[in-house]
C-alpha cells in the first residue's frame, strides 16, 4: 500500500504516525513549506497562542509535562509537533517544499504531481491540508501602494521589528486580539480598524510553576486525567452550548462575555466594542488583556469604514488618514476552498471543484463520493470551532484507518462512499445546524458562499459514536 499524506501539520504528522504504527512502510508526506507544523509554523505573528488549554491541545498518546503556560504560545506547539514527529520516527517521511498541484484518480490509483514536476502514483491519499490555511486578502483599494510593511498575519516574518513603530491592524478576530494585547506596550501607536465588534470571553493564562510541571512529570496519570477533564469540559460545556444543548453553559458564557465588556470604562468605547449579534455566533474570541490594551493611551479603535490604503496609511470614509509604519491584515482565512488552486480529479475526470460547486460536502467528513481512496482529516462537516482540533483529527484518523484496513483485508483496489449516504448525511447535518447559535444571524467565516455552515452541528458523544466504526453498507468497495 503506497500512502501519500498531503500536509505535515498536526493532522499530517498524526496520519504518518498512525500509518506507520499500522505497518505501512511506503509512506510520504508532501509539505509545501520548508518546515512541519502547518498552522503553528506559518503563524508567527506577535502573541500567537492557542485558546484550547495546553494539556488538552496535544495528541492523546504524547503527553507533555512541561508546557510553559495554561495556554501555549504557538512556537511551543510547533516544537511539540516537531518533537513528536521525531520521537515517532516519521519526520523522515516528510518531503519539504513539495506542493501537490494536481491529483488524478486513474481508475486504480492516485497520480500526484508536485510543483517541482515530480509525478508519482499512490494507492491512498490522506488529505491533511488544514482548514485555516489560505489567507483572505481584503478587497481594499490601494493595498499595494502602502509604503511600509503590509502583511497578512499568516505571513508575518519572525524577525519583524515592531518596537516603537506605528501599527495599523485590520480585523478584530482572534488573531487581531492576540496581536493588540501583546504589542501595545512596545509600539508607539496602534490603530485597530474594526468592521464588526467581537464578543470576548475572559481567559486567564498563567505560567505553570516548576512544582506543577514536576508533578505532571512524575505522574503520567495526572496528565491523562487532566487531558480527559479538559476535553470533557470543552465538549460538554462550550461545544454543547453553541449547538443549543446546554443552556446553562451558554448563559454562563454569555454573561461572562458581557461582564468582560464592562471592563471598558469609557461608555463610547464600550458601545463601539459591543456586538449586536449573539455570543458564539462568530467564533468566540478568548483573551486575557485585550480590553486593557485597547484602553491604553496609544491605542485607537477606528470604526469608520476603510476607504483605501495610501502610501502613508489608511484613509477612512470620514477623510481621515491614519498613518502607520506596519499594517497587519488580520482578515482571516478561507476555510471553504481547502485545496486552493490544486486540481483534483476523481472518477470519470470529475473535478473536486465541480463536485463542490454547491458547497463542499463529504460523508462523515472523511470522504467525498466520486473520489475513491481520498481520505480527509478536517474535511467538510468536521467539528471546527467546537471541539479541540487534535481530538477531532485523532477521531477521524481512527475511522480512516478502518477504511484503509478494509481495502487491505478484501485485497481491493478502491473504496468510495455512496452518493446517497453522503446526501442523507448532509441533509441531516443542515437540518440540525438550524438550531445552533451559528445560524442566529451574523457574518462569520463559518458560512460558505451559499450561506451554509459546513461544520459538525451535533454533540461530541454523537461524533465519537458515529466515528467509532464505519458502516460499510454506505461504501462501495471494488
Ligand atoms: O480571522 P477572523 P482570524 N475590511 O476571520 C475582518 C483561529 N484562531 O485570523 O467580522 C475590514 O476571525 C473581519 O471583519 P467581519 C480561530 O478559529 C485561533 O482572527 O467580517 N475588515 C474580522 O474582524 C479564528 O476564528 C486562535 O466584519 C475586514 C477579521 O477581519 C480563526 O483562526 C488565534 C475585511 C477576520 O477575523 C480566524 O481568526 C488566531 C475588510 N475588507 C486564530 N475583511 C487561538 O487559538 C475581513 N475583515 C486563540
Amino acid at each position: 500500500m503506497r500512502c501519500a499524506v498531503i500536509g505535515a501539520g498536526a493532522s499530517g504528522i498524526l496520519a504518518l504516525i498512525k500509518l506507520k504504527e499500522a505497518g505501512y512502510e511506503k509512506l510520504v508526506a508532501f509539505e509545501k513549506a520548508e518546515e512541519l507544523g502547518g498552522t503553528w509554523w506559518y503563524n508567527r505573528y506577535p502573541g500567537v497562542a492557542c485558546d484550547v488549554p495546553s494539556h488538552s491541545y496535544r495528541y492523546s498518546f504524547a503527553p507533555k509535562a512541561d508546557w510553559s503556560k495554561v495556554h501555549s504560545p504557538g512556537a511551543e506547539i510547533h516544537s511539540y509537533l516537531r518533537d513528536v514527529a521525531h520521537a515517532h520516527g516519521v519526520a523522515d517521511f516528510i518531503r519539504f517544499n513539495e506542493e501537490i498541484v494536481s491529483a488524478n484518480w486513474s481508475g486504480k490509483e492516485w497520480i500526484l504531481e508536485t510543483g517541482s514536476g515530480t509525478i508519482e502514483a499512490y494507492d491512498v491519499v490522506i488529505s491533511a491540508v488544514g482548514v485555516l490555511h489560505y489567507p483572505t486578502r481584503p478587497a481594499i483599494a490601494g493595498l499595494d501602494e502602502f509604503d511600509g510593511v503590509c502583511v497578512h498575519t499568516r505571513d508575518v516574518p519572525a524577525d519583524l521589528r515592531i518596537s516603537g513603530k506605528r501599527i495599523g491592524i485590520i480585523g478584530t478576530g482572534s488573531t487581531a486580539v492576540q496581536i493588540v494585547s501583546t504589542i501595545i506596550g512596545e509600539v508607539a501607536d496602534l490603530t485597530l480598524f474594526q468592521r464588526t465588534p467581537q464578543w470576548i470571553m475572559p481567559m486567564e493564562n498563567p505560567y505553570f510553576t516548576e512544582q506543577e510541571k514536576a508533578a505532571f512529570q512524575e505522574n503520567t496519570e495526572l496528565m491523562r486525567s487532566e487531558y480527559e477533564r479538559l476535553n470533557t469540559e470543552l465538549n460538554t460545556q462550550f461545544a454543547a452550548a453553541v449547538i443549543g444543548e446546554n443552556p446553562e453553559a451558554y448563559a454562563y458564557i454569555d454573561s461572562a462575555c458581557r461582564a468582560n465588556l464592562e471592563r471598558v470604562r469609557d461608555p463610547a468605547l464600550r458601545a463601539a466594542l459591543t456586538p449586536d449579534y449573539e455570543v458564539g455566533c462568530k467564533r468566540l474570541v478568548m483573551a486575557e488583556s485585550f480590553y486593557e490594551a485597547i484602553q491604553r493611551p496609544n491605542a485607537h479603535l477606528v470604526t469608520n469604514p476603510i476607504e483605501r490604503i495610501e502610501g502613508k496609511g489608511v484613509r477612512t470614509a470620514d477623510g481621515h488618514l491614519h498613518e502607520a509604519d506596519i499594517l497587519f491584515l488580520a482578515t482571516g482565512f478561507d476555510p471553504h476552498s481547502p485545496y486552493g488552486e490544486t486540481r483534483i480529479q476523481g472518477v470519470d475526470g470529475i473535478s473536486l471543484a465541480e463536485a463542490w460547486s454547491e458547497g463542499a460536502a463529504a460523508y462523515k467528513q472523511v470522504m467525498t463520493a466520486g473520489f475513491p481512496n481520498w481520505f480527509m482529516i478536517g474535511g467538510p462537516g468536521s467539528p471546527i470551532g467546537n471541539f479541540s482540533f487534535l481530538l477531532t483529527a485523532e477521531t477521524q484518523i481512527g475511522y480512516i484507518m478502518q477504511l484503509i484496513e478494509r481495502l487491505v483485508a478484501q485485497d481491493a483496489r478502491a473504496i468510495d462512499v455512496k452518493e446517497s449516504a453522503q446526501v442523507a448525511f448532509n441533509l441531516a447535518r443542515l437540518e440540525r445546524m438550524k438550531d445552533t447559535v451559528w445560524e442566529s444571524g451574523c457574518t462569520t467565516w463559518y458560512r460558505d458562499k451559499n450561506g451554509n455552515v459546513p461544520f459538525w452541528p451535533w454533540n461530541f458523544a454523537k461524533f465519537k459514536s458515529d466515528m467509532a466504526q464505519p458502516d460499510f453498507d454506505h461504501y462501495q468497495i471494488s
